[in-house]
């Protein structure tokens, strides 16, 4: 018998659940691995906040928000979270939940910005994406407010 629980069918999109774990999915069904395996499996995609089970009980992507202040240059309103761990093939949306609108650029060590993920100037409730397909850290700031600056790990 196969359980595909609501996170792998339901609200969650099907191309955002690593191959693995669908290939996983597929094992446990055909009875090649054991059910505790599948847990693990499941277990490991929300340690690694691959899928985030929220308090109503729907399945959403890693998000950083852009919170209330962020524009100010005070000591508050930073990216929440300021580092995100992600693993390869997340796609990472940015959400303004700021009055003021920002951008979201990638930008090198030395704060120069690169072609990499690149947004427009999002209004507040707007959205940026971006799928992260390589290991590494990546760096990113607002060009309206230079001193907003958050951090991607991809492990
Ligand atoms: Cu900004």
């Amino acid at each position: 018998m196969l359980i595909v629980p609501g996170l792998l069918a339901g609200s969650a999109n099907a191309s955002e659940v690593p191959d693995w774990v669908k290939n996983t999915a597929k094992w446990y069904g055909d009875g090649k691995i054991t059910e505790a395996d599948f847990l693990n499996a499941i277990k490991y995609l929300l340690q690694q906040k691959i899928i985030i089970i929220s308090e109503d009980g729907t399945t959403t992507k890693p998000n950083i928000i852009i919170p209330n202040g962020n524009s100010e240059k005070g000591n508050y309103g930073f990216y929440e979270p300021m580092h995100l761990d992600i693993t390869i093939g997340t796609v990472v949306t940015w959400k303004n939940q700021d009055d003021y609108g920002h951008t979201v650029q990638s930008q090198d060590g030395a704060g120069n910005v690169i072609p990499l993920f690149n947004s427009n100037i999002l209004l507040t409730g707007q959205t940026f994406e971006y799928k992260f397909d390589e290991r590494g850290d990546y760096q990113y700031f607002c060009t309206l407010h230079p001193w907003r600056v958050g951090t991607i790990s991809v492990i």
